[in-house]
């Protein structure tokens, strides 16, 4: 694992060099989830994730098809959507997948320009360029299929300064729990199909012009029974990082071909969140019933402080806090991170949560892929699906 480490060192701003600039992105703009019952999802994500209520379309606004939420938790919007009959689309993605994330946003300056240079690189077309407007000016968007179903909507808005988009109202109910300090998401990971992580690297460098600034194969993700391969992915400013993961041959069932078997096809894995707060953030989490993997044991966190030394580190957390929370810690030359992952929130075990607080390191806890794994197994197992 020290591998993958290293390959952080010689500075990533030179790696980000590599990138294209002929698609600027400023940052995410939303994630889009399909659900069977929007109304129950948001109100989960507002009692168990502290997301705050923020814009709604349905049948009260002229929305004769689908009803949509948006939750807003500092940067972090989510739109939950759920279709209002069996003849529109959206039932079908829902059939096939259970609920799980339809769109990945990219806020861009110019969407019109975003697709034209995605298309003309071979990107799949899902939306033409699409002006929405209302008394509080315009929001154009355009969208390219990347892996599976999965879409990229880029979203321009620099001409409108209304509550989310046109078609959406302000949504302000009465119930509104405390928000648990997510901030942003840090990175969002694609779980893609046998062998077709590379096509999809080459996708994302291609298309997107993105650059690929850490690999782990599957010598570095492994257990005794299981093994992934996975390379990050990352935009020329860095503030956007999609890493790919694909199943590899292990003795028993990768994780990775589970999620594909229920998912039914290639799509998002986790969405990892950042805090600046993490015992504060997971505590509340904790309390509001969101469930974690399984904690590590305790020789885990006796080998830390030396895993800390290592890079002349030191913790700022308290250690017993960490571990009686499970969150894990992870180093490499820049600093540390702290991490902790959430089962999956669906029924199908497909997408989960990261929560990640990040004091200087930039890699994504490759010292805990063996306790994360081994955790992630024991659920598998109970499900049957190891
Ligand atoms: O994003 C990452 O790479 C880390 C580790 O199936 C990870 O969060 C990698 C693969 C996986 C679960 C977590
Ligand atoms: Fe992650």
């Amino acid at each position: 694992m020290s591998k993958a480490i290293k390959s952080v060192n010689y500075g990533l701003e030179k790696i980000f060099e590599g990138a294209q600039d002929f698609l600027p992105l400023l940052g995410t703009d939303y994630v889009e989830f399909y659900v069977g019952n929007a109304k129950q999802a948001a109100h989960y994500y507002k009692s168990a994730f502290g997301f705050q209520s923020y814009a709604y379309k349905g049948l009260e606004t002229g929305s004769k098809n689908s009803v949509s939420y948006v939750l807003k938790q500092d940067k972090i919007r989510l739109v939950l959507t759920t279709p209002l009959s069996s003849k529109n689309p959206i039932n079908d993605h829902i059939v096939k997948h259970g609920d799980g994330v339809k769109v990945i946003a990219l806020w861009v300056e110019d969407a019109r320009k975003a697709f034209e240079e995605t298309t003309k690189r071979g990107a799949k077309p899902f939306m033409e360029p699409t002006v929405e407007e209302d008394e509080h000016g315009e929001i154009v968007r355009a969208g390219i299929y990347t892996y599976g179903e999965t879409v990229h909507m880029f979203v321009e808005r620099k001409n409108y300064n209304g509550t989310f988009m046109p078609g959406f109202r302000k949504w302000n109910p009465e119930y509104s729990p405390e928000p648990v300090g997510l901030k942003y998401i840090d990175h969002m990971v694609g779980n893609v199909g046998w062998n077709e992580m590379n096509t999809w690297v080459k996708w994302y460098e291609d298309v997107m012009g993105f650059v690929n600034f850490l690999s782990f194969d599957d010598k570095q993700i492994h257990t005794e029974y299981s093994a992934l391969m996975s390379k990050v992915m990352s935009n020329g400013n860095g503030r956007i990082k999609f890493p790919i993961n694909e199943p590899a041959e292990g003795k028993k069932k990768s994780q990775i071909e589970e999620y594909l078997d229920f998912y039914e096809g290639p799509g998002v894995q986790h969405i990892a969140v950042a805090t600046d707060d993490i015992i504060s953030t997971v505590s509340k989490l904790r309390e509001r019933g969101v469930e974690f993997l399984s904690t590590p044991p305790e020789e885990y966190y006796k080998a830390v402080p030396a895993r800390l030394q290592k890079f002349e580190h030191e913790l700022k957390e308290d250690i017993d806090r960490l571990m009686k929370l499970g969150i894990m810690i992870d180093a490499d030359e820049e600093g540390y991170l702290l991490q902790i992952f959430t089962k999956p929130v669906e029924d199908r075990p497909t997408l989960f949560f990261e929560i990640i607080q990040r004091m200087g390191a930039r890699g994504f806890g490759a010292g805990n892929f063996k306790a994360l794994f081994q955790a992630i197994e024991r659920e598998q197992e109970s499900r049957g699906t190891l």
